[in-house]
């Protein structure tokens, strides 16, 4: 198949999981075209059958907010034609399901299907805005396809916007192959040159991720036990959190290694993992740690309960309580065997419900559903 997929390009869950679905359609035979207006930071650019077509915004003094949503739209339509596109998959609702449906209709009465998958904050947040709401709703019911990355997510699309339409849920995936224990590159040696068990938390750093509690997490548990702390990552919220560690004193057991590349190889030398948001559709960076071993503790909200289960795979804890958080990150490294077993069934659970190879063959069957239907 000839795919046009469009996403956001930078760190976030949405893009990261559009171009790692990009990437395993295109090493299945598949010839992948990113349409977005820079490529997507996973991308690897020297697969012969991955592309990238840049949206070119223009911008004019009139126009305080240049029109994105009708030059993406403009920008389908030319790889549509030139590329001879069989359908379109758009990641996040906001605008992209909107550009999508306008070439849509500009390439009439040639066929331009697409898909579009919900991926939280777009329905949660964004698009229960009253600005965006009747919009987001109508170009998902005008979708060709509408999936969701988690069954909390399909609940909350159909409550929020009262859909009538069929959504089907294709959960978020992981490489097993790639994300594993062995990937790790004598990082942990480097962050903790003791033996120190290390923490660590990776995510855009924007508010809904709690990056503070990550930090507040980790110092409760550093003065019980010597341990480090690895923030991947960027965003908004990096300066609390550096403030917090100069006011904790814990400069020398805090690493910020910002935006990283290849994140396997630092998760793979990871104890445990951190993920304490206010809200997660379902909390990607947790499934990619357990299937690197990595035992997560993380909040009980959203879709996170479809992918880490408590007591199995890590600890479920209300948002804020990190005294309940450090609680179980004690408990866990202080076992003999620092929580290994638990990791060990984690990337167990991961393979068994999100590897890559179960959730690809997923989307193939929806696209060539969604050719014979539409
Ligand atoms: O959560 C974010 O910071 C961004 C957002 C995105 O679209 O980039 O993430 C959402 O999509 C991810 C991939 O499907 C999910 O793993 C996240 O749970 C989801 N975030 C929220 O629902 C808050």
């Amino acid at each position: 198949m000839r795919i046009g997929i469009t996403c956001y390009p930078t760190y976030g869950g949405s893009g990261v999981v559009a171009t790692e679905l990009g990437m395993e359609l295109a090493a299945r035979g598949h010839d992948i075209h990113f349409i977005s207006y820079a490529p997507p930071i996973r991308m690897n650019p020297n697969d012969p059958r991955i592309h990238f077509h840049e949206v070119e915004v223009v911008s004019y003094p009139l126009f305080d907010h240049p029109p994105y949503t009708l030059a993406l739209a403009t920008k389908m339509l030319e790889v549509f034609e030139s590329e001879s596109l069989d359908l379109l998959h758009v990641h996040y609702a906001i605008p992209h399901s909107v550009s999508a449906m306008l070439a849509r209709s500009m390439a009439v009465p040639r066929r331009l299907p697409f898909v579009t998958t919900l991926h939280g904050t777009d329905i949660t947040l964004v698009g229960s805005n009253r600005s965006y709401l009747p919009i987001t709703r109508f170009s998902i019911e005008q979708s060709d396809g509408v999936t969701a990355i988690s069954r909390y997510l399909l609940g909350q699309t159909l409550k929020e916007f009262e859909i009538k339409r069929p959504i089907e849920v294709i959960p978020n995936f992981v490489n097993c192959d790639l994300y594993n224990r062995t990937a790790d590159k004598g990082l942990a040696a480097q962050w903790a040159p003791n033996g120190e068990p290390i923490l660590m938390h990776l995510s855009n750093f924007r508010p809904v991720k709690r990056l503070t509690d990550a930090v507040e997490i980790f110092a409760i548990v550093r003065a019980k036990m010597p341990t480090k702390l690895v923030l991947i990552g960027d965003g908004p919220d990096r300066g609390a959190a550096e403030y917090i560690v100069r006011k904790r004193c814990l400069q020398k057991d805090v690493f910020f290694l910002g935006k990283q590349d290849a994140v396997y190889e630092k998760l793979a030398a990871a104890d445990l993992f951190l993920l304490p948001s206010q809200l997660e559709s379902f909390g990607l960076a947790a499934l990619e740690a357990m299937a690197c071993e990595v035992p997560v503790i993380a909040t009980n909200v959203g879709g996170v309960p479809e992918v880490v289960q408590h007591g199995v795979d890590g600890y479920l804890v209300q948002p804020g309580d990190v005294k309940e958080a450090a609680r179980y990150a004690i408990e866990i490294l202080s076992r003999a065997d620092r929580g290994r077993e638990m990791g060990k069934t984690a990337r167990v659970n991961a393979k068994k419900n999100f590897c890559a190879n179960d959730v690809i063959p997923a989307y193939e069957n929806y696209y060539k559903r969604i050719l014979s239907e539409s």
